[in-house]
């Protein structure tokens, strides 16, 4: 297999066409779009910068790999700047959805500007990595704003941090969408208590759901990423209609890991971790159209 260097491209110039044909309507519903910068410049204060990765080429990777929709994160290098992709969702001809930051200054005149253009959540980044420190008071009067909207709000943060988190996530007045499955060390196991404790939270929390993305994140081993699959079965056969996937596309920091990822791999890691008809369906289709199209 020839790897791909993420200092020459931001994301894989020729995926697999992967062996798992997703079912009608399916929804990718964890990417973003960079840029084009000379368009959209990166924000100011970004943690890293990407190589551009625009609208066009998203919405050709969701035709190539068999999906119907998209639903594009905000993400980090961006800021709170969200032209990048409003612009992408105006464009989308109704088939994406978009999750934005935004800081407590947003007039409720661009919140509903948004809104019309498809936006249903706002994302809460706790990544030490890649953003400051927010203070809890400011995305507490965030989500009280959104929250008459019906949006949602989605949250990244590192396992060994939910402890410290949990209390202001339960506060929360909306439902919450949690990244990569809070991000378990998968080198600990399932039985980990960082992975138990995050299961307990989904279990007595029925607003929170969890994407089971971003196996190329996690895995320690690398393609096929059978060592994450324990990890996100568990949380699809658990709360089968509280999950989402994506591909992560144009799969920010690589760097890190050292390769760019193929995309066809990673879907077809779906049949691994949804391993029936039924629980696929509700995974890429029903439960995505609930939180994103209802
Ligand atoms: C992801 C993961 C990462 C980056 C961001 O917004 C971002 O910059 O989310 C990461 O570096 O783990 O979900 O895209």
């Amino acid at each position: 297999m020839t790897r791909i260097d993420p200092k020459e491209h931001q994301f894989h110039p020729s995926p697999s066409k992967p062996h798992f044909v997703p079912p009608p309507g399916a929804v990718d519903a964890h990417c973003h779009v960079f840029g084009p910068g000379d368009v959209f410049p990166y924000a100011a204060q970004r943690k890293y910068t990407p190589k551009d990765a625009p609208k066009e080429k998203l919405f050709a990777l969701r035709d190539f790999l068999g999906f119907s929709r998209n639903v594009i994160v905000q993400a980090t290098c961006h800021g709170q700047d969200n032209r990048a992709l409003v612009d992408a969702l105006k464009a989308s001809n109704g088939l994406a959805r978009g999750v934005a930051t935004v800081g407590p200054e947003i007039t409720d005149a661009e919140l509903k500007a948004m809104d019309a253009a498809g936006v249903r959540g706002v994302r809460f980044n706790f990544v030490k990595r890649l953003v400051d420190f927010t203070p809890r008071e400011v995305l507490t009067e965030i989500a009280a704003r959104i929250a008459p909207l019906g949006w949602h709000v989605v949250v990244y943060f590192e396992a060994a941090d939910l402890a410290e988190l949990e209390p202001f996530f339960t506060s929360l007045p909306t439902d919450v969408v949690v990244d990569h499955m809070g991000r378990p060390e998968v080198g600990k196991g399932v039985e980990h208590p960082d992975f138990r404790r995050f299961l307990a939270f989904m279990e007595n929390n029925p607003n929170v759901w969890s994407k089971v993305s971003c196996p190329e994140r996690l895995s320690i081993a690398g393609p096929p990423y059978d060592d994450v699959v324990p990890f996100a079965r568990t949380v699809v056969e658990r709360f089968a209609d509280r999950v989402l996937w994506g591909t992560d596309w144009p799969h920010p920091n690589m760097n890190m890991i050292g390769y760019v990822p193929d995309d066809g791999l990673l879907v077809d890691v779906i049949p691994k971790i949804a391993p029936t008809p039924e629980l696929q369906h509700m995974l890429l289709v029903d439960n995505p159209m609930r939180l994103y199209w209802r």
